[in-house]
């Protein structure tokens, strides 16, 4: 079966890439796919392998009907292989080789840039399912329970498509960078997934809601970024992921969305009048807006580390090679090749930050991560309306991009949320005002009891507007009985 629009399910591995007529490939992915099951099995979500979930599966990728929704247990999701459809005469959109033809195999000068590219993208899939393999125990509702689940088996796809890609033109190196994949692990001391925000905890359910909205939004970026390549296979692959990914950052967005909502009624109805009275707001047992800042301030500076140094050479040669391109690159008019042009990068100049112009190729890392800025911007604007429509005098607000970094310009330097240098005096005395404490993760995870009842929510988190797949507010969304 050649690519078609249809997924072909008489593989083991669905896919819409003519597997079946590639046989070297397929037998490659079929010895890959028992490892991922023992890794599906021993690091995925831990207690519900044999509960029934309603899951979407993409069928199709046809944009008006690619998923259907049924039960089915997680070991049994149809992870499969989907590309969106070939463009005719696509060119490469930006570099030296703008205008040339994209690429359908691996240009051979580029060969080593191009897999540490899908390597680290792939490496980011199943780090993020290991994060989450507790959350399951302490879901506030089946509707929750099934969110975390659907995100889970996704992100399971994700890695299968960077799998894919490196067994089909990589070669060797691409099978043991596959297997590598199953190897390294979340937070491990000797074996760590490759970038920061993956190694961290992700304790409870806010932070669950806090990751998906903001690291989940990095993956949006890196993904559309990845979508611009000229390597034509890549962007294909991306372009479908970024279809799942939407449902993602809904689940964070309206995940924190809720539990503001939740503790915004909580407040007026015992007529607090001070939102940042934590000891009065804790007591109603709803999370105090101070600590969601708290939070928010955490994910954010983690997800800012995900786009690397805001100047970077690796990102400028990425760029000029055709491999990895910038937001909505063919929506930018310029001239896609920015030899001659700046970008303003804010930097540390005599213990202040600035904006300076820098060479724009190398600053393109600081260029997508300002778009990331600007979109999550957005929905924080959101969860305001929230609170002032509950008439709660609390603002939430993104923190200054020097706050609590490790990777880059401000890596070396201690930062306030509004982006004043401080000292480290200063910052040992802030800090638990700035970011979580012990104490508020503890007080969080006193919260986090599992309510599976049909159609019920933990106290904590207020019910969605809408159903998944439109179903009513009582859905047996996860089948538990089976478990
Ligand atoms: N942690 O030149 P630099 C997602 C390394 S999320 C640790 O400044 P570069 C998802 C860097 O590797 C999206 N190390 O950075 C979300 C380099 O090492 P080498 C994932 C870091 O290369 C939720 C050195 O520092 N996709 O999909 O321009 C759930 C100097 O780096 C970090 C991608 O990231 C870090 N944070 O940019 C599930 C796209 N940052 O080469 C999934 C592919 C940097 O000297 N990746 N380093 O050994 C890339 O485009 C780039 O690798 C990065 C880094 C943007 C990540």
């Amino acid at each position: 079966m050649l690519e078609t629009s249809k997924v072909d399910y008489s593989t083991n591995i669905p896919n819409n890439v003519g597997l079946t007529d590639d046989q070297r490939v397929l037998k490659a992915l079929e010895q890959w796919h028992p490892g991922y099951i023992d890794w599906w099995m021993s690091r995925g979500p831990e207690g519900f392998q044999t509960a029934e979930v309603y899951l979407r599966t993409a069928v199709s990728i046809d944009p008006k009907g690619w998923a259907k929704f049924d039960y089915v247990r997680m070991p049994e999701y149809r992870w499969g292989i989907l590309l969106a459809p070939r463009q005719e005469d696509r060119r490469v959109n930006f570099g030296t080789h703008k205008g040339e033809k994209a690429w359908q195999e691996v240009p051979g000068e580029y060969r080593a840039m191009l897999r540490r590219l899908i390597v680290v993208q792939g490496d980011t899939e199943p780090a993020s399912v290991e994060q989450q393999r507790h959350l399951g125990k302490t879901a506030p509702s089946l509707y929750d329970m099934r969110n975390l689940f659907q995100v889970n088996v996704e992100e399971g796809r994700h890695l299968w498509a960077m799998v894919y890609l490196l067994h089909k033109y990589f070669g060797k190196d691409g099978r043991e960078e596959a297997e590598e994949l199953l190897v390294r692990q979340s937070g491990d001391a000797d074996k760590p997934r490759m970038l920061g925000a993956f190694n961290e905890a992700t304790p409870d359910w806010l932070s669950f809601f806090m990751f998906t909205y903001f690291t989940d939004r990095d993956g949006k970026m890196q993904l559309e970024s990845l979508a611009q390549s000229g390597f034509d296979p890549l962007s294909r692959t991306c372009r479908f992921m970024l279809t799942e990914e939407a449902h993602h950052m809904f689940v964070g967005e309206t995940g924190v969305g809720r539990t503001i909502e939740r503790t915004c009624e909580a407040i007026k109805e015992a007529g607090i009048e001070d939102p940042t009275d934590i000891a009065a707001v804790r007591k109603l047992g709803v999370i105090d807006l101070p600590t969601m800042q708290k939070k928010a301030n955490l994910h954010f500076s983690l997800s800012l580390d995900l786009f690397g140094s805001e100047m970077s050479t690796n990102a400028a040669n990425y760029y000029s090679s055709g491999l990895k391109g910038r937001f909505q690159e063919t929506r930018i008019e310029d001239d896609h090749q920015l030899t001659n042009s700046y970008y303003p990068v804010s930097k540390l100049v005599d213990g202040k930050v600035k904006m300076v112009d820098e060479p724009a190729l190398t600053a393109i890392n600081m260029r997508l991560r300002d778009d990331y800025v600007a979109d999550c911007a957005k929905g924080v604007e959101r969860w305001n309306k929230v609170i002032e429509k509950a008439g709660v005098n609390f603002r939430l607000k993104l923190p200054h991009v020097a706050f609590h970094r490790h990777i880059g310009e401000f890596a070396n330097v201690k930062a306030s949320p509004e982006g004043g240098v401080v000292s480290d005096a200063e910052w040992a005395k802030k800090k638990d005002q700035w970011l979580p404490t012990k104490a508020d993760g503890d007080f969080i995870e006193s919260l986090m009891q599992p309510c599976w009842e049909r159609g019920k929510f933990a106290p904590w988190i207020a019910a969605p507007k809408v159903g998944i797949d439109n179903k009513r507010g009582d859905f047996e969304y996860v089948k538990m009985h089976q478990g």
